[in-house]
């Protein structure tokens, strides 16, 4: 039988043998996995259990929570709070940042999630996921503020997600490559399936809402103008089309085989930038691109260096196989240059 590494080992191996993380950051993975974990269990039992539908309550960003939403968002916080590894936590459900109590010792990190990523699938039993991102705390001033957050993506000491579908998948990076883990539920254990997760450069697969084109920038026009001729257009090759609707499955496929995810700005709503988040659904899912040689654009900059100004900010996002969100990103170039 071939060796199985947890996600224990992995980790503990990447504290003592290759020494690229404290033993507090290790900690702190391991309790984020337990509460994927639960969060796992939770989405699987669906209308069997009692956590299915709205819950009648609306979020900072003025979306509709569902039931699964206030849970997962719960999990994280109740099994994060006491370890001492962290200072505060933020959440895409709440609206300020989470300061661990008086009562528990407070750590160095700081924990950004969006506890169910994708919510508008948990009722149709389609993939959804736990989106994760950790930073450190400024140590120049006592205690923790929401400033402390305010960091550029670039300055992740770890990201990663975690996928609820067919299998529960945990897609983990701490600087060093991206590997997966898949829940063994017998063993109850995140078991190694993947290390060194490489995105292909090139691809034939798009992901966009296209019900949107006609709200689209002519950049973002323009590219899905070219695929979509195929053989005959100015890209000489055809392109397939997958959208499902939450970001941890369009970006866990391209990890897997590659392709292009864009949820860019358009004109629905001008003054916001886009409509994905920055801080926690954004940066961990660039960085784990990156790290996987993929790249991850706004379209005039790398998202990791997006500098931010508020916890909830929002970002226009194009990321995957890197030859492809390059030649978005000149596209936006090309029309930036015309305009001066
Ligand atoms: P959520 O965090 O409220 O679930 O919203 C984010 C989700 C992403 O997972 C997905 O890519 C996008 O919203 C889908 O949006 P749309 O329904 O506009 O296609
Ligand atoms: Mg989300």
């Amino acid at each position: 039988m071939s060796k199985r590494i947890s996600l224990t080992r992995y980790l503990v191996e990447q504290q003592r043998v290759d020494g690229l993380i404290p033993g507090q950051l290790r900690l702190l993975l391991e309790v984020v996995a337990r509460a994927c974990k639960r969060i796992s269990f939770e989405v699987n039992k669906g209308a069997l259990g009692d956590a299915m539908g709205s819950a009648g309550s609306e979020n900072v960003q003025g979306e509709v929570q569902k039931k699964l939403d206030i849970i997962a968002n719960e999990v994280l916080i109740e099994a994060n709070e006491w370890g001492g590894h962290l200072a505060a936590m933020a959440s895409e459900e709440m609206e300020g940042i989470y300061i661990v109590p008086n009562r528990y010792p407070q750590g160095e990190y700081l924990l950004m999630f969006d506890p169910l990523d994708g919510s508008s699938n948990i009722d149709v039993n389609v993939s959804i996921g736990t989106i994760f991102s950790v930073l450190e705390k400024p140590q120049d001033h006592p205690g923790v503020t929401e400033a402390d957050f305010l960091q550029q993506g670039a300055k992740q000491v770890a990201a990663g997600y975690c996928i609820y579908g067919p299998q529960t998948t945990l897609v983990l990076t701490v600087g060093d490559g991206v590997a997966m883990f898949t829940l063994d539920r017998e063993q109850g254990s995140f078991i190694l399936i993947e290390e060194n997760v490489k995105i292909p450069e090139d691809t034939k697969e798009f992901s966009i809402n296209m019900s949107n084109m006609r709200h689209w920038d002519p950049s973002i026009k323009r590219y899905i103008d070219e695929c979509l001729q195929g053989e005959e257009g100015p890209r000489g090759k055809n392109f397939n089309m997958r959208w499902i609707a939450s970001m941890v499955a369009d970006v866990h496929r391209i990890l897997c085989r590659g392709g292009i995810f864009m949820y860019p700005w358009d004109k629905r709503e001008p003054n916001k930038p886009g409509k994905l988040r920055l801080m926690y659904e954004a940066n961990p899912m660039g960085w784990l691109m990156e790290q996987a040689g993929g790249a991850a654009s706004n379209g005039h900059q790398r998202i990791l260096e997006v500098q931010p100004t508020q916890l909830h900010e929002r970002v226009s996002v194009i990321m995957g196989s890197k030859n492809e969100v390059e030649r978005v990103a000149r596209y936006y170039t090309e029309v930036d240059s015309n305009k001066a």
